[in-house]
C-alpha cells in the first residue's frame, strides 16, 4: 500500500439514502483514493437533534491526498451532491443527503483550526463506532 489508510464515516437522511451513500462512494473512489473496503450499511435514529433517520456506514480509502486537501475534497463531494448547509456554519445540525467525516488519517494525528483528527467524538456515537470496527477488523485480517 502506497497511500495513507484512511477512515470515512458517511451518513444520509434525506431522498434515497442508500442511492447517495454509493454515489458518494463512487465519487470518493474517483477523487479522494481507491475505496479498499465497504462496511455494513445500517439505519439509525438521528442523534442530537430531532431529524429523519438515518443509513450510516463508513469506508476504508487509500490516498494521496493530505488532509487539507482531503478536507477540501470530501467537502466538494458533499456540496455537488446537493448539501447545502456546513454544521461548522450554522452550529446546528440539519437533515442532509450527505455528510463525509474524517475519521482516521493512519496514525496520524492532525489539529488545525478546520480539522481535528483522530475525529474527537465520533467513536462515542454507535452510528460511527460500529461501521468503523468492522472496516478495522477487515484491515486488520487483509494484513495478516
Ligand atoms: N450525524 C450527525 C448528527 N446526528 N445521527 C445519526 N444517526 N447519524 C449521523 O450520521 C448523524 C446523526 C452530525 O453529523
Ligand atoms: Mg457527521
Ligand atoms: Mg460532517
Amino acid at each position: 500500500m502506497s497511500g495513507e489508510r484512511v477512515i470515512l464515516a458517511l451518513g444520509s437522511n434525506l431522498g434515497d439514502r442508500l442511492a447517495h451513500l454509493q454515489e458518494a462512494i463512487r465519487r470518493i473512489n474517483d477523487t479522494v483514493g481507491t475505496v479498499r473496503g465497504i462496511s455494513t450499511f445500517m439505519e439509525t435514529k438521528a442523534e442530537g437533534y430531532d431529524g429523519a433517520d438515518y443509513l450510516n456506514g463508513a469506508v476504508w480509502v487509500e490516498t494521496d491526498l493530505e488532509p487539507e486537501e482531503l478536507l477540501k475534497t470530501c467537502k466538494r463531494i458533499e456540496y455537488e451532491m446537493g448539501r447545502t448547509h456546513d454544521t461548522s456554519e450554522t452550529g446546528q445540525y440539519e437533515d442532509r443527503v450527505i455528510d463525509i467525516d474524517i475519521i482516521l488519517y493512519g496514525d496520524r494525528r492532525v489539529t488545525t483550526p478546520r480539522l481535528v483528527i483522530p475525529h474527537p467524538r465520533a467513536m462515542q456515537r454507535d452510528f460511527v463506532r460500529i461501521p468503523v470496527e468492522e472496516i478495522l477488523s477487515k484491515t486488520y485480517e487483509s494484513n495478516n
